[in-house]
C-alpha cells in the first residue's frame, strides 16, 4: 500500500486557529494540559527525524588544546581530563550526536584518574601515547594505539600512564545523554585504587583467542567479558576478510566488535565497529536509525553526509545522525582506510527501531 508524507491527508491534525480554540487551549494550559492535535504532526514525525546535524572535529585543530588541558588542571582535580565534543544542536544535553558523548582524554606519565564508576556505559578508542592503562572491575590492562575498550555501565574504573610512558590521548564514547534522558544514572567514587582482581591483562589474554572461551570459566553479565580488542589482531582480521569477501556496498569491510560469549553486542546500549575501505573504495549511500560516532583509524578519505562532504584522515572525528544519508571514500588509490566507529544500535534494535533505506540514486549530490 502506498503511503502518504502529507500533513494535509485525513487522519492527521489539520485544525485551523480561531478565537474560541485559543481560549480553550489557554484554558487548557492553565490545568497542565492540552489539545493533542496542536503537537500531533510535530511529536509524530512522518519519518525518523534527527535534533543532531552532522559534524567532523580535526584532530589537528584539538590537539594542542587536548595537551594544553594537561598544563592546567590535573586529572585529581577534574576528575576526568577531557574535552568533550558538542553537537551544534545538542548542546543541551551535552551530546556529540543523538544521545551518544564523546570526548578527547589525555593523561601523563605517572598520571591517573581516581576510581569511578556510574550507570552510563564507556568505551575508549586509543589514539596516541604509550604505557597507558586502564583498570575495569580490578583488571588492569594495558593500551595501545587503536586498541578498543569497554567500561560497562557500574563498573569500577581507572586509568592512568606508566611513569616511563608517554602522554596518552583516547576518545571516550558514553551513553550518558541517553541514561539522563532515561532519569536512571548515577555516579560513585572510591576511596582510594581498586584492589587488582585477575593478572595483567586477564580478560584480553584469556578471551581474546579466535572465536575461543574459557570452558571453565562462567559469565552471566550482560556485557563482554572481553574488555579490549587489540587493533594487532582487529587490523589483520580486517585484511583476511578482504581477500574473499566483497562486503557491504554501503560500508565496505564492516566488522563488529561482539562479545565472545554471545556473538552480540558488547555492551547492553552500545555497540562499535572497524570498517576497511579499500583503496579507491567509494561506498553507496544509505540512511537507518540510530546515531554514530566514527573516528578515522588509519589513512584518508572523506564521507558525504547529508549531502555535505566532511575530508577526515587519521584521529579525526565525525557523526552520522540518525535517519542521514551517508557514503564513505577512500581517497587514497594505493592504502586501505579504516574507520572505527560506535553507535547506539543495541538499543534501537533491541527496542524494534532498527530501519534503513538506500538512496534513490545510489548516491548522494554534494550541496
Ligand atoms: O572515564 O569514565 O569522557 O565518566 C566522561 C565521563 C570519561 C570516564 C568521560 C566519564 C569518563
Amino acid at each position: 500500500m502506498e503511503t502518504k508524507h502529507d500533513d494535509s491527508v485525513i487522519g492527521r491534525a489539520r485544525v485551523q486557529d480561531t478565537p474560541e480554540l485559543e481560549a480553550y487551549y489557554k484554558e487548557l494550559e492553565n490545568l497542565g494540559a492540552g489539545a493533542l492535535w496542536t503537537v500531533a504532526n510535530d511529536i509524530e514525525p512522518w519519518e525518523p527525524r534527527p535534533s543532531s546535524i552532522p559534524m567532523l572535529w580535526k584532530y589537528d585543530d584539538l590537539r594542542s588544546l587536548v595537551i594544553k588541558s594537561s598544563e592546567l588542571v590535573t586529572p585529581e582535580q577534574a576528575g576526568r581530563r577531557v574535552v568533550y565534543l558538542v553537537n551544534d544542536k545538542r548542546k543541551d544535553v551535552s551530546a556529540a550526536v543523538g544521545w551518544l558523548y564523546t570526548g578527547i582524554q589525555v593523561t601523563r606519565p605517572g598520571e591517573s584518574t581516581p576510581a569511578h564508576k556510574h550507570k552510563a556505559a564507556a568505551l575508549r578508542f586509543i589514539m596516541e601515547g604509550e604505557g597507558g592503562y586502564t583498570v575495569v572491575d580490578g583488571n588492569r590492562i594495558t593500551l595501545e594505539v587503536n586498541d578498543f575498550v569497554i567500561t560497562p555501565n557500574s563498573t569500577w574504573h581507572e586509568h592512568g600512564v606508566a611513569e616511563d610512558g608517554k602522554t596518552c590521548i583516547w576518545q571516550d564514547g558514553l551513553d550518558i545523554p541517553l541514561i539522563n534522558a532515561l532519569e536512571a544514572n548515577d555516579y560513585a567514587v572510591l576511596d582510594g585504587k581498586q584492589e587488582l582482581t585477575a593478572p595483567e591483562n586477564f580478560s584480553p589474554l584469556v578471551y581474546g583467542g579466535v572465536g575461543l572461551v574459557p570452558a571453565d570459566q562462567e559469565w552471566d553479565k550482560p556485557y563482554s567479558p572481553l574488555f579490549k580488542y587489540s587493533w594487532k589482531k582487529v587490523y589483520p582480521a580486517l585484511l583476511e576478510a578482504a581477500q574473499v569477501h566483497e562486503g557491504s556496498p554501503f560500508d565496505g569491510i564492516l566488522m563488529q566488535y561482539t562479545n565472545p560469549a554471545t556473538g552480540g553486542h558488547v555492551m547492553q546500549t552500545m555497540g562499535a565497529s572497524m570498517q576497511l575501505l579499500r583503496a579507491g573504495e567509494h561506498t553507496k549511500a544509505h540512511k537507518h536509525t540510530g546515531s554514530f560516532v566514527y573516528q578515522c583509524a588509519k589513512g584518508k578519505g572523506y564521507s558525504i553526509i547529508g549531502g555535505k562532504r566532511f575530508d577526515w584522515k587519521e584521529r579525526d572525528i565525525f557523526c552520522v545522525p540518525s535517519w542521514v544519508y551517508h557514503e564513505h571514500v577512500n581517497l587514497s588509490e594505493t592504502e586501505d582506510a579504516c574507520l572505527f566507529s560506535f553507535n547506539d544500535l543495541p538499543v534501537i534494535t533491541s527496542l524494534g527501531l532498527y530501519q534503513e533505506k538506500t538512496h534513490p540514486d545510489g548516491y548522494q549530490t554534494v550541496e
